[in-house]
Parts: C-alpha cells; sequence; structure tokens
C-alpha cells in the first residue's frame, strides 16, 4: 500500500567523477534526480576524470573547493527546477572512500557562521590547509604502508586491527605523507575529514564526525571497538587524535541543516542530517544487502560486497563496520581480472559470441569433470599474482583444455574464487542466502547458473545504478524514521531495532528485484559444487 509522500529523503554522493543526488519519497520512489559533471560542468578546475594526476603517475588529487562548487552548483539546479526543499525530512550521503579533506585551523567558526547570501565556495574559500585533496586513486605512499605495517608487526598484525593490510590508498597513509612532505599545512589542519564527513559538515555547518564504516578504510580505526587504533595513529603523525575527532556510528543523527540552507534555500530547520559514509558502504545499503546475501558485480573488475557478522580480516580483501547494523560489519574484495579476460575467453573459444560461450556453458556439466583453471591475465588484487593455471579431473596441470571446457573452467574459476576468499574473511552461505549479481555480465543467464551453482543459492539481478546515493536516501530515511519510533530502551536492544526498521525498508522494495534463473525458496535444487 502506498503512503502519502508529501515528504522526502535525499541521498548524495560525491564520487569521483560527479556530485549526484536523489530524492525519495516515504514510498522509496524516486521523486528527483541530479548531478553536476566536474569535468564539464566546473572546467575551471581542469579536471579530467574529477582528479588530477601528477607527473610521477602515482599522485592523484581532486581540488577540494570543486566540490565545494559543485554543491552550491546542484543546490541551484533543484531550486532552478522548483524542488521542494521544505518538504526533506532528512538527508545523509557519500563520497569516495579514503579521499582525505584538511581544514584550516579556525574553519569551524567559519562554518558556523556561513551568511545565506553567499555561496559556499566564496564563504569557504581560505578553509582549507591542503587544497588539493589526495583521492583513492592515489598510490603514491608505499614507504609510508611499509613504515605502518612494520610499527604495528606485520600485515596482518594490521589486518587484525583495522580490518586491511596497509594500502596505498587508505587515509592514514595520505596522512602521514602529508605529515612528512608538507608539515607546515599538516601542524596548520585544525580537523581532518574523509571526503564523505567533509560533505557532512558542510550541510551540518558543523564539523561532522566520521562513521565508523567509512572510518574502517583508514588503516587508522578498530574496527572492533570502533575507536582510533592509538598505535597507529602514533605510527602516522603527532597529534592526529584530536584532529580526527570521535568516530560515531553511521546510523547517527548528526543534528539538523545549518540556517544556511533554511535561509538560502527553503530548507525546514528540522531537516535531519544523518551521518554520510563511503561509497560502497553506501551501495551496500542501496542493494539492500542483508545478514547472509553476497552482491557480485561483474565489470571491468569484479567486486563482491558481503554483510558479515563474525570477520576474520585477512592480508586479501578489506573489512569495513556494517553502515546499516553497527554490530555487524561488511567485506569488500576486488578482483581485477573480470570482464576483460571473460572477453579473451570469448574470443578464443566462443567466436566472439556470447552466444556461443553460452552454448558451451550449457554443453559441460556442472563441476567441469574436474577441470580447474585460474585465469589472471594481468597482476590479480586478490591475490597478487599472475598467469593462467589449468590442472585436469586427475589433478596434472595441462597447457590447454578443449574450447568448451576452457569456457566453464574460467567461470568456475572465477565464482569458485569469490566464494573462498569470501569464506576467508568469515563469510557463512545460511539457508536463506540470496546472490546478487550486477554489472554487465550480469545480463547473461548461463553465466548467472553457474553462480548459482557454486553458491548453491538463488540468484538475482539488481540494477546497482545511483546504488551509493540511492542507499544514502534510504539510510536518511532510515535514521529518521528509527529516531522517530517511540522507544526508550537500552543500546544493546537498539541494533535489534535498527535490523528491524530496514527489514521493513527491504520489504517494501523486494518486488523490484528481479529474480533469476533459479527460483528463492528452492534451495538445494541445484547441485552443490562444493561439498
Ligand atoms: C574502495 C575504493 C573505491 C572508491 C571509489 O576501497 O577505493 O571503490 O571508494 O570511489
Amino acid at each position: 500500500m502506498a503512503l502519502p509522500s508529501d515528504r522526502c529523503y535525499l541521498g548524495f554522493d560525491f564520487s569521483t567523477q560527479q556530485l549526484k543526488v536523489v530524492a525519495v519519497d516515504d514510498n522509496l520512489t524516486i521523486v528527483h534526480q541530479s548531478a553536476v559533471h566536474f569535468d564539464t560542468e566546473l572546467p575551471e578546475y581542469r579536471t579530467q576524470g574529477g582528479v588530477h594526476v601528477h607527473s610521477d603517475r602515482l599522485t592523484v588529487t581532486s581540488p577540494v573547493l570543486m566540490w565545494v562548487k559543485a554543491l552550491d552548483l546542484i543546490l541551484g539546479k533543484m531550486k532552478a527546477s522548483g524542488f521542494d526543499f521544505s518538504s526533506v525530512k532528512a538527508l545523509s550521503g557519500s563520497g569516495q572512500q579514503h579521499g582525505s579533506v584538511y581544514w584550516k585551523e579556525g574553519s569551524r567558526q567559519i562554518l558556523r557562521d556561513m551568511s545565506p547570501d553567499k555561496p559556499l565556495h566564496e564563504l569557504l574559500e581560505s578553509c582549507f590547509a591542503v587544497t588539493d585533496s589526495p583521492v583513492w586513486m592515489d598510490s603514491s605512499t608505499t614507504e609510508q604502508c611499509q613504515h605502518l605495517e612494520q610499527a604495528l608487526g606485520g600485515a596482518q598484525q594490521l589486518a587484525d586491527i583495522t580490518g586491511s593490510r596497509a594500502y596505498e590508498r587508505f587515509t592514514g597513509n595520505q596522512i602521514a605523507k602529508i605529515w612528512k612532505t608538507d608539515p607546515g599545512h599538516y601542524k596548520q589542519t585544525e580537523r581532518i575529514s574523509l571526503v564523505s564527513s567533509f560533505a557532512a559538515s558542510l550541510f551540518l555547518g558543523d564539523y561532522a564526525a566520521i562513521d565508523y564504516s567509512d572510518g574502517s578504510g583508514m588503516n587508522l580505526m578498530d574496527i572492533s571497538k570502533k575507536e582510533w587504533a592509538q598505535h597507529c595513529l602514533g605510527a602516522v603523525a603527532p597529534g592526529l587524535g584530536g584532529k580526527l575527532g570521535t568516530p560515531l556510528p553511521s546510523v547517527a543523527v548528526l543534528g539538523s541543516v545549518s540556517s544556511y540552507y533554511v535561509q538560502r534555500y527553503g530548507f525546514s530547520p528540522d531537516c535531519k542530517v544523518i551521518a554520510f559514509t563511503g561509497d560502497n558502504p553506501g551501495s551496500l545499503a542501496g542493494m539492500r544487502l542483508q545478514e547472509g546475501d553476497i552482491a557480485i558485480s561483474l565489470g571491468t573488475s569484479d567486486t563482491v560486497f558481503l554483510w558479515i557478522q563474525d570477520p576474520r580480516p585477512t592480508v586479501e580483501g578489506h573489512i569495513f563496520c556494517n553502515p546499516v547494523d553497527s554490530q555487524a560489519y561488511m567485506a569488500l574484495i576486488c578482483f581485477k581480472n573480470g570482464s576483460f579476460t571473460r572477453e579473451r575467453i570469448r574470443e578464443e573459444c566462443a567466436g566472439g559470441s556470447w552466444e556461443e560461450f553460452s552454448k558451451a556453458l550449457k554443453a559441460t556439466p556442472v563441476g567441469n569433470n574436474g577441470n580447474i583453471g585460474i585465469y589472471f591475465d594481468v597482476m590479480e588484487i586478490t591475490p597478487a599474482a599472475v598467469g593462467v593455471h589449468r590442472v585436469n579431473g586427475e589433478n596434472d596441470r595441462v597447457a590447454g583444455f578443449p574450447e568448451e571446457v576452457e569456457v566453464r573452467a574460467l567461470i568456475e574459476g572465477q565464482f569458485l574464487a569469490k566464494r573462498a576468499h569470501a569464506e576467508k574473511l568469515g563469510y557463512k552461505i545460511l539457508q536463506e542466502t540470496r546472490v546478487l549479481a550486477t554489472g554487465g555480465a550480469s545480463s547473461n543467464k548461463d553465466i548467472l547458473q553457474v553462480l548459482a551453482d557454486v553458491f548453491n543459492a538463488p540468484v538475482y539481478t539488481i540494477d546497482t545504478a545511483n546504488s551509493a546515493c540511492l542507499g544514502c536516501a534510504y539510510r536518511a530515511l532510515h535514521g529518521v524514521t528509527v529516531r522517530e519510533r517511540p522507544y526508550r530502551i537500552p543500546e544493546s536492544r537498539r541494533s535489534g531495532i535498527r535490523k528491524e526498521v530496514w527489514a521493513m525498508l527491504e520489504l517494501r522494495v523486494k518486488e523490484r528485484v528481479v529474480q533469476s534463473n533459479c527460483d528463492s525458496g528452492q534451495k538445494g535444487r541445484h547441485q552443490p559444487l562444493l561439498r
């Protein structure tokens, strides 16, 4: 039954190439969307793909004021289109993960005093100690990564605490580089935000807390205690704890929008700002993942998202705190050899045709008579290895397979790797497990059938276009709905209530999930490949 829809919830996504917004009503129907493309609509910043790649090819930054000006532009576009800001009950958002913003001393006061007759980029022009923010594409901090792992006693030890071994793009290593190469600006910095908490600060008119989920992508947070790991802070830069503020749950209601937005755009003074988070956690919410689910994006590179209850961090893959339920976790695993490898095998073994590729999958049995292949055309991320390896049913290494066998060996091999790495991180297939597939290859039912067989679970296809900002619009609704529920109960029960409300949201949108080749509720119909 449709609910009255005079209220709406905004989700923003400050991604690498553009700023996007969606508005959903109480029925989760999208009622507005807008975007600002950085390269074309803010050409004065001369970015390519939203970033500047420096001459060393390793350093990648974005001008922080470009993001501020993009917010001026998008709100201006919404106003010009007649969008009714007074109907916005709550807003939230996401940012590209790992990127960092360095607020100069005195900026908190400037944020608090923003005058509604000026655009944000004029008001905040002098607020940033570092004007070019390092972003997730930066890979210039290998030295800092080595130092951090050594200081913590090794890569696994760092992963045990923070959920990931040291990665160049992770914020702690970026901060360590700034402290080393630009100590003057580090000292001038009053607050360090992630792109997500920086964006939330713009709406709040004050420094917004880093949320647990995006905070897990810094190599700085103890993901089980949900506080900064003092050993990590000490290894990165002096006085860092004071510059980061206290992290908060991703479901936290941070406060109401600054009077700047009330006066300039007509927002209600009661419009709540829910903590912003990273784009991948935002997508997990947008895909409405629940405990036991696994989402697999089959694109240029393949990405796996998991909802995990009891994580076991390893040196491959990332564990983040869960953005929907603060007691749970999510895992993110990236595989570099995705669609390019599938396309190569299609060219070599299926005459360049997806139809022939499908025929090969149909013509070969589940388990491929024991023939297994590993196809890492380029250096893989998970694990760091390269090369093509084939083993036949007799456990002998072989140089090649017949074409049909090769096609199945590739697809089974790719999906087996996803299951094996997910299980290594603590993922368990449950009775109610659903596999949600997205990305280019998810349109091929025969590939999805292999996925269903490998995971012994039904596969659904979902459209993840805009999933990060949509997920944050859902999180905004979730945040205020949980808040409105008349409860005075201890924190220990609250997570359960949050889950309950989230499940209600999920039920209301379930019919939009297209069921794929195998039926929900018929587990066991598929022959398990792994026993
Ligand atoms: C995740 C990562 C990217 C960015 C993209 O660890 O680095 O997915 O979040 O915006």
